[in-house]
């Protein structure tokens, strides 16, 4: 049947189908719109202002050139479509009322001077290194490479390698940037779960990465003896306070005892062969503890029945950055049971932190 004999509800199907396509076929505009507001700092400028900007406020104040006044506008008018601003209309005295731009919750997070602050997230995940891969991956599927991700079909070489490279270390810092940008929202976690750090006595933060969740812990409970055990270009030159220690190693190889063992954002790097590895090096390492040891991950659980359907997207496009850039994974709570009992543990328990990640408690 030819488009031209489909009646009503038909039709307006396939203009439904169309619309669909198109917006997934430019999905990628408002992820580089977004990278370009980060990069220029609009939420700064707005922020810094202190109330509403207008257009030309903004444009005077993020330098941009005069004649580029029109492109501003029709920037802003799709990011505050999207969200991330609030149209206001200012009246000045004997003036025309004017639109101004005001923050919204999600641009509060690309404010820099902001704790919270989410802008390296934006920067590193967006860089040409994690985007170009993707023009190969249907080169990727068809050949015969089974360990082989679609970052090193690509490029020649593993992400990790590519980020250790020291002819490369901007990109390495703007990956331990972006961990750490992501760690301090954790400390609004670290309230809702207290719990799970009472009563430790001593914490390794393993793959911990610069060490910023470990200090939030350690301000958070400043008894506990915390080590961050990463790889030994991380940690090089950190320095170890009282209860606050650095170590280089390999968490495939030993990871040091402890109370507790935490793996923030580490198991999702890593196939299921090589988190079971990881997971039975920390069921070595919290063995003096008897019982009372446990290993505290932090990472995201697929819930497509459970979640609403923005929050699941999210979490299978994890999925695929992990997969294309690690081979590693998101799981689903059943492959996270899998594995934990494959390792040896002999309960857990899983409870939803940080909006898409989850805290999950194992057990010896
Ligand atoms: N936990 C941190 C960082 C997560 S990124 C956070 O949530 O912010 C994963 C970390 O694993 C990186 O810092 C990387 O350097 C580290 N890593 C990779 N291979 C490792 C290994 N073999 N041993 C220890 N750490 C490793
Ligand atoms: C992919 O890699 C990881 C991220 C994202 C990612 C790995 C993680 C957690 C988050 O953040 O999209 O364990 C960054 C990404 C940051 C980057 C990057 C890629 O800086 C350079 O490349």
């Amino acid at each position: 049947m030819g488009l031209s004999s489909m009646k009503g509800s038909e039709e307006s199907e396939a203009y439904d189908a169309q619309i669909h396509l198109y917006k997934h076929v430019y999905n990628f505009v408002s992820s580089m719109a977004l990278k370009s507001a980060m990069e220029l700092g609009i939420a700064d400028a707005i922020h810094s202002h202190g109330k509403a900007m207008t257009l030309s406020e903004l444009s005077s104040a993020l330098k941009l050139h005069p004649s580029k006044l029109g492109v501003l506008h029709r920037f802003m008018r799709l990011l505050t479509h999207n969200g991330f601003f609030t149209k206001t209309s200012t009246q000045k005295e004997g003036a025309e009322e004017e639109i101004a731009y005001a923050l919204t919750p999600p641009s509060m997070l690309l404010v820099r001077s902001k704790p919270t602050c989410l802008a390296p997230i934006v920067k590193g995940a967006l860089h040409a290194s994690s985007l170009d891969m993707w023009h190969s991956s249907k080169k990727w599927l068809t050949e015969d490479s089974k360990e082989l991700t679609l970052y090193e079909s690509a490029t020649g070489e593993s992400f990790w390698d590519f980020l250790n490279k020291t002819t490369e270390s901007d990109t390495l810092t703007m990956f331990q940037d972006a961990m750490a940008a992501d760690s301090a929202m954790f400390d609004l976690a670290l309230q809702e779960c207290k719990h799970v750090f009472q009563g430790l006595s001593s914490l390794v933060d393993v793959g911990g990465g610069t060490g910023g969740v470990a200090r939030l812990i350690h301000q958070a409970f400043p008894h506990l003896k915390c080590t961050v055990l990463d790889q030994p270009q991380v940690v090089a030159n950190l320095p170890s306070s009282e209860n606050l220690n650095f170590v280089g190693g390999d968490m495939f190889k030993s990871i040091p005892s402890a109370d507790a063992v935490l793996l923030k954002w580490v198991l999702h790097d890593w196939n299921d062969e090589l988190s079971l590895k990881i997971l039975k090096n920390c069921k070595e390492a919290i063995r003096g503890k008897g019982k009372e040891g446990k290993v505290i991950i932090i990472d995201i659980v697929i819930d497509e029945t459970g979640d609403d359907s923005k929050l699941t997207e999210l979490k299978l496009d994890y999925d695929l950055v992990m997969l294309t850039m690690f081979n590693g994974k998101e799981r689903e709570k059943k492959e996270w049971e899998k594995l934990i009992y494959h390792a040896g543990f002999s309960s857990y328990k899983i409870t939803p932190i940080c909006g898409f990640k989850s805290l999950i408690e194992l057990y010896p």
